[in-house]
This record gives structure tokens, sequence and C-alpha cells, in this order.
């Protein structure tokens, strides 16, 4: 059962909505600046344009209302605000944030900020980035600024989105903006600077807000999953394991909740020639109030011999359209394993499902495998919500829109995006989310 005052949710990111890549002063970030390479991103797409929900954002809106949304994740653009990544502060940018806010709160739907899912300022980048020594700080003046200006109007604050992604995908094999597939050495040294970043930001925005404020991460969270009933422990091992890689989760959480990396790691660092200094860790140390999970599927796991091992997943297991395999139990185990080993209340910041759609002659979307899918997915993390503390969940995504190296060819949302007009077309799945909302999720019963 979900508790009461659970927060029913949707989430976006900029880069993949907003679109108004160049309006105004606005800065360019990696993405706006890779993306434009061909053969990067799926048939040359770009966020340029995106769903344009720069100038549209009071129509998503709208529709947000309409389908009783309670609550909205979604991410400043670093390089609206700040075009530089520092220094001075855009007008148009403020202008931008102040209003969609402000339309939220005519909507009654609660924000929820991400300061960075990404899309890193190119000025920033242009002076070494993460690696910079100097970048910890400049996050911190970033959150600055967006606690100052969102503090009448901001309750929820995420700090970073999948550190996991854009260190491992965007600076370790290189499949993400900037592209780059540099040395562990370096990678194990940004990942640090984004933890002292995130460390800085979480005490920076608590000074500028007070108490009232709530503050978490969103974590790219894939568990491992018992292949049998047997296999519950190994699975919970397999998930902390934390192998040599930007991948999991408690290499950067457990610097930020306990204050230490995982053992395991602290070897790999050392083989790689990294060192800092111990008083780092309590800068990096940090009150979260909530644990973020993104979580689409997971990984079965089970023991041969001793060892742990990950089997294949059978032909028969169902695949979504980024060939993800369909596991609702990472919605059970999941928080569970997260629960256990950090106490902090879960809220599933990401979950969702890409399918080969379209717009049928009708002019409708019939998406019946969104709402197995949904139904599938809620039902375990309501089993899940009967054990542990869960307090929301955001549906990934609100629109279709521009699924990184993918372009627009993977559909998340809920709402269907024609990327000729813009024009915004709600799913059957829009309307079966909205009973979920309505009946605080008996609907997923029926
Ligand atoms: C998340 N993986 O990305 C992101 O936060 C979103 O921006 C994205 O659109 C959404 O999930 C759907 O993909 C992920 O392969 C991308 O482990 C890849 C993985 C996980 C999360």
């Amino acid at each position: 059962m979900f508790k009461k005052n659970f927060v029913w949710g949707v989430a976006t990111a900029a880069y993949q909505i907003e679109g108004g890549a160049h309006e105004a002063d606005k800065g360019l970030n990696v993405w706006d600046v890779g993306s434009a390479t061909k053969g990067r991103i799926f048939d040359g797409h770009s966020g340029d344009v995106g769903c344009d929900h720069y100038h549209l954002f009071k129509e998503d809106v709208r529709l947000m209302k309409e389908f009783g949304i309670k609550a909205y994740r979604f991410s400043v653009n670093w390089a609206r605000l700040m075009p530089e990544g520092t220094g001075k502060i855009s007008e148009d940018g403020k202008r931008f944030y102040l209003e969609l806010l402000e339309e939220l709160k005519k909507a009654g739907v609660e924000p929820w900020v991400t300061l960075f899912h990404w899309d890193y300022p190119y000025a920033l980048f242009q002076k070494g980035g993460w690696l910079n020594p100097e970048s910890p700080k400049w996050f911190e003046e970033y959150a600055g600024v967006c606690a100052n200006l969102f503090k009448d109007h901001v309750s929820h604050f995420i700090l970073i989105n999948e550190p996991q992604c854009f260190l491992g995908l965007g600076h370790s094999s290189g499949e993400h903006a900037p592209f780059l597939k540099m040395p562990d050495s370096d990678v194990i040294r940004m990942a640090h600077n984004v933890l002292l970043g995130c460390g800085l930001a979480e005490k920076k925005i608590r000074s500028v807000c007070g108490n009232a404020v709530k503050i978490g991460t969103a974590q790219a969270y894939w568990p491992a999953l018992p292949l049998t009933d047997a296999d519950v422990e190994t699975a919970r091992e397999a998930t902390f394991a934390c192998y040599r890689g930007f991948g999991s989760v408690n290499y950067y959480t457990d610097p930020l909740i306990f204050g230490r990396y995982p053992e395991v790691s602290r070897a790999w660092q050392e083989e790689c020639g990294f060192k800092f200094p111990e008083s780092d860790m309590q800068i990096i140390k940090s009150k979260l109030d909530f644990y973020g999970l993104n979580t689409y599927t997971g990984d079965r796991v089970t023991r041969k011999d001793g060892e742990i091992v990950y089997p294949k997943p059978a032909a028969w297991v169902p695949r979504t359209d980024t060939r993800w395999t369909v596991y609702p139990d990472a919605m059970y185990y999941g928080p569970k394993f997260i629960w256990d080993r950090y106490h902090l209340p879960i809220v599933y910041t990401e979950n969702g499902v890409a399918l080969a759609e379209w717009k049928d002659l009708n002019g409708q979307i019939d998406d019946s495998s969104r709402i197995d899918y949904l139904k599938r997915y809620l039902r375990e993390l309501s089993r899940a919500a009967d054990e542990v503390e869960i307090e929301g969940y955001f549906y990934w995504s609100l629109i279709d829109n521009f699924e990184w190296a993918e372009g627009f060819s993977k559909k998340f949302g809920l709402i269907h995006v024609d990327y000729e007009t813009r024009a915004r077309t709600p799913k059957k799945s829009a309307y079966f989310y909205q009973k979920v909302i309505e009946t605080n999720g008996e609907e997923i019963w029926k």
C-alpha cells in the first residue's frame, strides 16, 4: 500500500525537453556542442529545438494539471541560468525558471528541482570540467544561485542525476557528451570532485533555504535480482559489489551518506594512483533527506561454484524498445536493499518504459503495454512499501523527449510529441496514470 500523501509525479530533464539552445544569452553546454558531431546521436538528432518546452512550458504545466500530477521533477539548464557556468546570471534564464515555477504553483504541482542532469556548461568544460580542482566550488556557486532564486518556491532539491551515466557514459565509455574515453585514474578524480561539489552544494542550499528544505540525489540503480528465491543475499551482495567502474550506486552514496568510499573501491583508487586528504570526506558527507532511485530494470544473479554469476536473460523475458528486460521485482528487492543499507526514505525519481509506438489512424496512442508495465512495476513497489519507507514515484517521462544518444527514437512519454508540429497528445497511459493518482494506487490492482 502507498502511504497517505504519497508523491505521484512525473520527471523530465532540461536538455531532453527544453530546446531553445540558442535563445537570449544562454551559454552552450557539452550536449549542445557534442551532439553536433555526426555519428554520435541517432540520425543526427539534437536537442536544439527538442520538445520546445522553453516556449511551450505553459501547455506542459496545463497538461500536468489536467492529469492530476502532484509533483514535477525537472532540471535546471546550468548554462541557461549562468552562461559561463560561474559569475554572471542570465536575466532570461531567471525569468524562464521563475515563470515555470509560477505556472506550477498556479496549477498546484509541487516542483522537485534537479540541479544537474548532465548538461555541463561548455565554458567550464573548456577549463577542464570536473577534472579542475576548482570544479566543486563552481557547482557550489551554481547551487547557491539556484537556492537564492528558488527558495520561496521550491522545497525539494536533487543535487545531481546519475553520476554513473555522466561519468561512466560521458567520460569513460564515450557514448554520451562530452564523448570522452578517459582512463580510470582521471574519472576517479572527477567522481571525487563531483562528490565534493555535492557536499558543498548540500551545505550551501541549507544555509540559504533553512531547515525546511529537503535535499537528495538521484542514482542510476540497476539492482542485482535473485534468479531463484535462494539468491536474495547473493543479489544484495552483487548490488553493492562495486566492481571496478562507475556504474554502482554505493561508490557515490557511501561517501555522501557515510563519509567513506567502499573498501574495495579504495584498493582500486590506490592502484590508479589516486590519493586525497581525509578531510575531503567531511566535506562530502551530507545530510540527505531522501534517496532518489532511477530504476528501469536489473540483472539476474545466482551463484555457481561459490562465485556470483550473471546468467543471460531467457529468450522469453520481455524487452522494451531500449531492449531493457521487464523485471518488475527490481521495484521490490531494489528499495529493500537500499533501505537496509542507508535507512533513508526512498523516492523513485524515475521509472518508465520506451515503446515502439505511433499515432494510429484515429489519432490515438493506445499504449496498453505501458499500462501493463506500470501495473507490474507499481504492484512490486506497493509490496516494498509495506516493508520499507517509500515516499514517492515519478514516472519517466511526462512527454516523449530526446533520449540522449538514441535521439528522438525512444519514446518514454505519457504524452506523445509530434516532432514536426510539437503538438502534444496524451496517450492511453496518461489516463491510466491519472486514475492511479486519484485512487492513491488502487487502480494498479484492476
Ligand atoms: C536515465 N542504463 O538514464 C536518465 O536519467 C534519463 O535522462 C533517461 O532519459 C532515462 O533514464 C531513460 O533512459 C539512464 O543503461 C540511461 O543503465 C541508461 C541507463 C540508466 C539510466
